[in-house]
């Protein structure tokens, strides 16, 4: 397991590149080009610049998240042959200076969703939080309203240039079913897979968060029978999953568990993180300890050292604790706490892996 953390950029995070490289373990950033528009192709020089950034912190950029893709490659409009050409002209590049995964969503409109990101803990430490009744029962036109006029609402993640034009693609998707959104992935995954493959990049997807159709949108990447669909769609090694373990979560009906060890060949790239899911269907984010939350994340962690996992895996969200200003979720200590969990879980299993193989010569 090789450990990446996620940098946001000089002047976008809070946390420095010589925080990072302090983290027991950590190896490489995992990184984007935040200011593009999803469907920009990314220009070289920025990319080198970034590689050269990190490099003089001693970190490697090998994993990239996110090249978004652009709304007119999931609505399937023709429109989208010259998005698919500035993605495939990305990954050239991207491949040029060492890039070896590429993490990407298929959500339409919206990345992850949160109505609280800041939500107060008992232990005096706050955390993203999802209220369900808050997304089941708006319409998508009081929905715009809410988002442009209350903060609140307006989640990190979503893209600037997806809000200024939610009405406009809210009309956009109202045609589009969940046989649509499939039928899209797949002519996306047709276009671009092979051109991965030949840069020695995988492709990862990552799953919808939370993971159900939400605003009356459809979601596609829920859950593990949807998962071995996609990887169906296009069976080249090079089209990958980012398992993450608190999207997937949210839904106390998936077993990630058994996702890790039915897709782990097919993972190049995990998310670990824990969610702590209510009755109602409320889920608030905690500390990546199993006891925190309704996740096993100790389990996930076993899982990937029993199938000798040999991917790059990133703390994900944290709670904002000692008094930490960062970007919600994004702060330094406690997904650096996250991460000393799974060294914690990943090193013991390791002792024992050693011990028994001792005892067998
Ligand atoms: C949330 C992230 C997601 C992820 C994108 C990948 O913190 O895991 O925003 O980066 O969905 O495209």
């Amino acid at each position: 397991m090789r450990m990446v953390f996620r940098w946001f950029g000089e002047g976008n995070d809070t946390v420095t590149l010589e925080q990072i490289k302090q983290i027991p373990g950590v190896e490489g950033i995992v990184w984007s080009l935040h200011d593009l528009a999803a469907g920009e192709e990314w220009p070289m020089d920025r990319i080198e610049s970034l590689r050269d950034q990190a490099a003089s912190a001693g970190l490697h950029i090998e994993v990239v998240e996110s090249v978004n893709v652009h709304e007119d490659i999931k609505l399937g409009l023709p429109s989208r042959e010259k998005y698919i050409a500035n993605y495939i002209r990305t990954i050239e590049k991207l491949a040029r200076v060492g890039v070896k995964v590429i993490c990407y969503n298929f959500m339409p409109v919206f990345d992850w969703v949160r109505t609280d990101l800041f939500k107060q803990m008992d232990d005096g430490s706050t955390a993203l939080f999802f209220e369900n009744s808050k997304t089941t029962n708006i319409d998508p036109s009081e929905l715009v309203r809410e988002i442009t006029h209350n903060s609140e609402l307006s989640m990190p993640g979503w893209e600037p240039e997806r809000l200024a034009h939610l009405t406009s693609l809210f009309d956009a998707y109202r045609e589009v079913t969940t046989e649509d959104l499939w039928r899209n992935l797949g002519y996306f995954l047709d276009a671009i897979i092979p051109v991965a493959a030949r840069n020695g990049i995988q492709m990862a997807i990552h799953p919808d968060d939370p993971p159900w159709p939400i605003f009356g949108l459809p979601r596609i990447i829920t859950n593990q029978a949807n998962l071995r669909r996609f990887l169906t769609l296009n069976d080249s090694p090079s089209n990958g999953i980012t398992l993450c373990s608190g999207s997937l979560g949210a839904n106390p009906d998936n077993d990630i568990i058994s996702m890790v060890h039915e897709f782990a060949d097919r993972i190049p790239f995990t998310h670990i993180r824990n969610v702590r899911v209510y009755d109602n269907g409320d889920f608030i984010e905690t500390s990546h300890r199993t006891q925190d939350g309704t996740v096993d994340i100790a389990g996930i962690v076993q899982a990937y050292h029993e199938n000798g996992y040999k991917g790059y895996c990133r703390p994900d969200h944290g709670r904002h604790i000692w008094g930490e200003q960062c970007r919600p979720g994004y702060g330094l200590y406690d997904r650096a706490l996250g991460i000393m969990y799974l060294w914690g879980v990943w090193d013991a299993m390791e002792n024992t892996r050693r011990r028994e193989e001792r005892k067998s010569v």
